[in-house]
């Protein structure tokens, strides 16, 4: 269909008459899937060269917001490219244990994330590769939160995502935080239909539900869904809405915290103890 509509890709046929691409078309290819991913229209950018495609990448990616550690970073994606999965884990590890949990979640994961939606967009990592980081990201935070002893913290936090948002690094990243200030956080993982988190919510005796929407979320799910749950949750249980999603959202919900950052849900926590502890002694 692009063939006839847009004269691109142009592939010549073998005897058998199949269409042959060459490698420059697969790389144009790839590079117009990453773009129309993040929501562009074919049509805009079929007849743009790599070097216009990967610019526009460039130009699309949000600016910087934190101070970036370049090193770390080459370091991570040339051992995703050399597939040194036991490399990856040590410097992660080493990473983690050096600057603590709670700085390697809040300072060193974020700008590690972002390099690394960067090289997928470039075309530098393949999937897999993304992949492979993604888990050993949460072997690392998994083993650091791991290592405090199960405590019986307060408020109670219920983690977890939407159907259709398959990014879990952010709940985690979340988890890394706030058991370092004593809460006590229950993971579902990805993916909880909506009832079901109003359930597990009302089993698990949870103070606050805490989900996670990344940058392709659709914005009027969301917040279809977070009013939706608002109603359905006890009032007694405080909503919080947290990854780069909720920075679009520009009409709140009463009673939905959006926290757009990492660091943010510290002070959420803060004044949730402040106003509890307020009630409880009224
Ligand atoms: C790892 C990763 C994946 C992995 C996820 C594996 C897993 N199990 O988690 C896989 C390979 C599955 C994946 C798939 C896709 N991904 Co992806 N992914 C990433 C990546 C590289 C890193 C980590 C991540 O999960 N970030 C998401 C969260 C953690 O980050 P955040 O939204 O910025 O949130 C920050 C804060 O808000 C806070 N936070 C997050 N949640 C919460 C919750 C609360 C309560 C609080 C307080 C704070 C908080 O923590 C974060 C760090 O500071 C990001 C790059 C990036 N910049 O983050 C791309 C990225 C999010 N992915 C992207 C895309 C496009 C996709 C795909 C559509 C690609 C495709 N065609 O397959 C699919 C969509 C899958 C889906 N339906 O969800 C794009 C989204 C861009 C856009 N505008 O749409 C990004 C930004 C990459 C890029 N640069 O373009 N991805």
């Amino acid at each position: 269909m692009w063939e006839r509509r847009y004269g691109f890709p142009n592939p010549v046929r073998d005897d058998a008459g199949e269409r042959q691409y060459t490698l420059d078309d697969m790389t144009r290819l790839r590079a117009i899937k990453r773009l129309m991913d993040v929501g562009m229209r074919p049509g805009k950018i079929i007849a743009l060269s790599i070097d216009e495609l990967n610019a526009l990448a460039d130009a699309h990616a949000p600016a910087r917001r934190d101070a970036a550690v370049p090193a770390l970073e080459r370091e991570v994606i040339a051992m995703l490219k050399a597939h040194d999965a036991a490399a990856l884990q040590q410097t992660l590890g080493q990473w983690l244990m050096r600057h603590g949990l709670q700085q390697f979640a809040l300072d060193t994961l974020g700008p590690l994330n972002h390099a690394i939606g960067m090289a997928w967009m470039r075309g530098e990592i393949e999937i897999f590769e993304e992949h492979l980081y993604t888990e050993q990201v949460q072997a690392a935070l998994r083993a650091g939160i791991h290592a405090f002893p199960r405590q019986a913290g307060s408020p109670c936090v219920l983690l977890t995502t939407l159907p259709g948002e398959q990014h879990g690094l952010g709940l985690l990243m979340v988890e890394a935080v706030l058991a370092c200030e004593g809460a006590q956080c229950t993971s579902l993982g990805t993916q909880t239909p909506q009832d079901d988190v109003r359930r597990a919510a009302l089993a698990h005796r949870i103070d606050i539900v805490a989900l996670s929407f990344s940058a392709g979320f659709p914005l009027r799910q969301a917040t279809d869904s977070l009013a939706t749950l608002r109603r359905q949750l006890p009032q007694g249980v405080t909503l919080w809405a947290g990854g780069e999603m909720t920075r679009r959202i520009r009409t709140t919900t009463p009673g939905v915290v959006l926290l757009p950052d990492l660091a943010a849900s510290v002070g959420a926590l803060r004044s949730w103890r402040s106003h509890f502890a307020a009630s409880a002694s009224d």
